[in-house]
């Protein structure tokens, strides 16, 4: 079905970087039955990434991409229910954060809300987040898997250091390490040991269930 009339306006929204308008648009598409994945990926998320190509090409700096961003956090929040009712199995006790050094925090928190959905109980750590403050976090609550987002090339180095924190503290066989954020890849992942890396929250949740049982 072609929804273009109804993630329109979001697109744009996202862009101008209009936070009522964006919320707006996602109310009126919800009610007249968008589903909340399409206005996810093809409304909010394909908005973002036109952001990111502008940032580069020089046409947005960062101010646009802040307006921007809390335009797509005011729509995801009305999506937030929606996208957390998705029934799937339990998957363990994420510590989750984006690394020290990065702020950004909406694909993180995406992937927090998603696990939360998914019946996992998320101890959600934000963003800048030290290699020390994860290992607490870790032994403090007990958790069995840890997450970590990067989204800068140079920030990617903090998530081998977490490992190796992990490593120092002793409790690397306790915890399962997933990694995501758009710059890193699976080689990526294997490189630094980590336990497994997802390209996107919906595949965050299989992952973390998998790395649960295995
Ligand atoms: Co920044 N930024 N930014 N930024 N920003 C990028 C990342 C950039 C690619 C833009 C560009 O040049 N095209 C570029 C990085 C270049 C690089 O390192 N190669 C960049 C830069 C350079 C910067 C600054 C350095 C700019 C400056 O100050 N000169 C600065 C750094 C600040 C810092 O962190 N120390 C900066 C600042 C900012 C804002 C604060 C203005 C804002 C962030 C606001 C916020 O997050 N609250 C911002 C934004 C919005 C972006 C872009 C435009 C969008 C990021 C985003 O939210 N995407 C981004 C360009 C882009 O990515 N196209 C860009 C939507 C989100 C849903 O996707 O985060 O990828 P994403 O998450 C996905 C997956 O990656 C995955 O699932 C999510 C959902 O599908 N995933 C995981 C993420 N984490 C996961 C964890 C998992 C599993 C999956 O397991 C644990």
């Amino acid at each position: 079905m072609d929804y273009q009339t109804q993630l329109k306006p979001i697109y744009e929204a996202v862009l101008d970087g209009n936070a009522p308008a964006c919320q707006a648009g996602v109310k009126a598409a919800l009610d007249a039955g968008v589903p909340a994945e399409v206005i996810l990926k093809e409304g909010l998320i394909s908005a973002m990434a036109e952001v990111g190509r502008l940032f580069e090409e020089n046409e947005y700096f960062v101010p646009e991409m802040l307006v921007s961003a809390r335009a797509m956090q005011g729509g995801l929040s009305l999506l937030k229910p929606l996208l957390a009712e998705s029934g799937a199995e339990p998957a363990g006790k994420v510590v989750i954060g984006t690394v020290k050094g990065d702020l950004h925090d909406i694909g993180k928190n995406l992937v927090a809300m998603m696990l939360e959905g998914a019946g996992c109980e998320v101890i959600d750590m934000g963003t800048d987040v030290s290699p020390d403050k994860f290992v607490k976090a870790v032994v403090d609550n007990g958790a069995t898997i840890i997450g970590m987002s990067a989204l800068l090339t140079t920030t990617m180095p903090s998530m081998s250091n977490t490992i190796k924190a992990l490593e120092e503290a002793g409790i690397r066989d306790q915890v399962k390490v997933m990694i995501g954020g758009a710059p890193v890849t699976d080689g990526f992942a294997k490189q630094v040991g980590a336990d497994g890396y997802s390209p996107d929250a919906s595949s965050a949740v299989r992952l973390a269930k998998s790395l649960s049982e295995s």
